[in-house]
């Protein structure tokens, strides 16, 4: 295939749509395109396999917070039959199997070109083409452009001063060595206490020499009880499918288990002490299933909160270390709640200390550690940055996307993310980003969330090939409307109480604070969209007949 016969000198591949990145998006969005709708359509990735995600967090103790039984694709029975999950949680080396299983049973490498870094996406009217650089310089157009390219990829390295002055080694979880890292007899700092510090800080404690884990914000966890998955069970699910697929949907965040329909608040203190201690020893994120008003009430939300501190305090045995990981400024959950093995328990160990950078910020970086604003100086030979993502909107921006009259994408967003339904954003036509901001995303179970946007998708790119139709976007005022739906919604939950989460965009120095995903839930959220398109896709316009046809 080439562009535009004689008026552009340089061969260029055109296709039907181009997809940005090969994780679950990815790759279930160049299957339906290919596959369903017989589109011309090309995946291009900037690692060098598939995996998205699950191709950069290699970082100890990687594993995902969802169920591995709900962790999956569920479009297809074939996938759903041929693939067999070892353990409750999958850990990070088995997705990636898993997704390379995906990949091979679908034939889907044929159609992706690995370390291919998009650079820039610009919209040309002329043509009515999406014209795509590479980092190495190659160049791609097709009429659609879909982004896939995950809300949690593009790493947040605080800029502390003196980094580059650190005499040993740095490494951010996001891009972990895929030779691995061998901290023995090695003093670790490591800084961050979200899921992935969570996560790591008891593994690394096991081998490191010490471990020095920096605290700014204490953090809840809940212990992930994780266990291999017995026969029975992997039968059960497999039996089962379609009900769990029906779980998943009736549920606001896409897991397999409701929640309750009570009240915290109405049930007596030894009932509700009860209900938690159960789903305590359940393990994992139903303990914010408990009761319906966990999310909206902070009376209620205290009476979580307080269960998992006391929890707390009855594993960790210094007094002091208790309390600052029990002084928590957030109400439950309001942050991505983590889930773990080991965590407080590693606080016993000899070899781990926590030291508070909320009370004694850190200063600088120095050639043999971290020092502390009181001076405190804290010798290491390695530092971990889990200091987590520029979420929802990072990843987006870093490509370089211009729309309509050269509309940038951070200018469209300079105060923060606007788009319709999380799908498509206003002077951007023929634009889709799966999981964009504005959508459930993150507060859902993904695979749950990437199989709607993407058959969403597929159905609105089919809808408007059959009516021999240019160009889709959305208009500012249905951009705008939208905006103020997912502001409302969050703000009648107690989300936005956590000031400085990024799902507000507030772990990132001068991003604009934004409520990014939307709260209403998956149920509610999959209706407006079916509305939408029943309604002919209200909310956008389009532009007449195609000028071109691709091959
Ligand atoms: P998170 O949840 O953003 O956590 C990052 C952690 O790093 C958090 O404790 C931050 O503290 C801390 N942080 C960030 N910058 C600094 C600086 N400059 N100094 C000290 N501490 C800092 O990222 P994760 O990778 O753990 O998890 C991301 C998601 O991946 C997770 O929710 C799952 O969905 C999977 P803060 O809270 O901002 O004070």
């Amino acid at each position: 295939m080439s562009e535009g016969a004689g008026r552009k000198a340089v061969e260029v591949p055109v296709h039907d749509a181009l997809i940005v990145g090969a994780g679950f998006a990815g790759l279930y969005q160049l299957h339906a395109l290919r596959d369903r709708l017989g589109l011309s359509a090309h995946v291009l990735e900037a690692a060098d396999g598939v995996g998205g995600t699950w191709w950069w967090n290699r970082y100890p103790g990687a594993r995902c917070d969802s169920e591995s039984h709900a962790y999956a694709f569920y479009f297809s029975e074939e996938l759903l039959q041929s693939w067999e999950w070892s353990e409750r949680y999958p850990e990070q080396p088995e997705i990636l199997r898993y997704l390379n299983h995906v990949a091979d049973r679908l034939d889907l490498r044929r159609d992706i070109t690995f370390n291919a870094r998009v650079t820039s996406a610009r919209w040309d009217a002329e043509d009515n083409l999406w014209h795509v650089t590479t980092a190495d310089g190659q160049r791609w157009a097709a009429t659609w452009l879909i982004t896939a390219v995950g809300c949690l990829s593009s790493a947040n390295i605080p800029d502390i001063p003196g980094r580059d002055d650190f005499a040993g080694r740095w490494v951010h979880t996001g891009h972990w060595p895929h030779e691995g890292v061998d901290f023995a007899g090695l003093r670790v700092g490591m800084i961050g206490t979200g899921s992935t510090g969570i996560q790591a800080a008891p593994v690394i404690a096991g081998s490191a020499a010490h471990l020095t884990v920096f605290q700014r914000t204490a953090n809840y966890s809940i212990p992930a009880r994780n266990t291999p998955l017995t026969s029975a069970f992997k039968r059960w699910a497999k039996e089962n499918a379609a009900e769990i697929r029906e779980a998943m949907h009736a549920t606001g965040n896409g897991h397999p288990w409701p929640v309750s329909d009570r009240s915290a608040l109405e049930v007596d203190d030894a009932e509700r002490e009860a209900i938690f201690r159960a789903a305590w020893e359940k393990g994992g994120l139903r303990l914010r299933a408990t009761f319906r008003d966990i999310l909206t009430d902070r009376r209620a939300n205290d009476t979580a909160a307080e269960f998992i501190r006391a929890r707390i305090r009855e594993v960790v045995k210094d007094p002091t270390t208790a309390a600052m990981l029990t002084d928590i400024d957030h109400p439950f959950a309001t942050k991505r709640p983590p889930i773990d093995t080991g965590y407080f328990e590693t606080f016993n160990r000899d070899n781990v200390t926590l030291v508070d950078v909320r009370a004694d910020p850190i200063e600088r970086i120095t050639p043999t550690g971290i020092r502390l604003k009181s001076g405190a100086e804290h010798a290491l030979d390695i530092i971990v940055f889990a200091t987590g993502f520029d979420a929802m909107t990072g990843a987006l921006l870093r490509m370089g996307i211009t729309g309509r009259d050269g509309l940038t994408l951070s200018d469209a967003w300079a105060a923060g993310p606007r788009t319709q339904l999380g799908l498509q954003v206003a002077g951007f036509p023929n634009m889709f980003t799966v999981t964009g901001p504005g959508s459930p995303s993150v507060l859902t179970n993904m695979p749950v969330a990437i199989e709607q946007h993407v058959e969403w998708i597929t159905d609105c790119i089919a809808a408007m090939r059959a009516r021999g139709v240019a160009t889709i976007e959305p208009t500012e005022e249905a951009c705008d409307r939208w905006v103020a739906h997912v502001n409302d919604v969050a703000n009648a939950t107690l989300m936005p109480q956590a000031g400085h989460s990024w799902y507000l965009g507030a772990n990132v120095p001068g991003k604009p604070r934004v409520f990014m995903p939307y709260a209403g839930g998956m149920p509610a959220y999959r209706r407006v969209c079916d509305e939408v398109a029943a309604a002919g896709y209200e909310g956008f316009v389009t532009t007449g007949a195609r000028t071109r046809v691709t091959a």
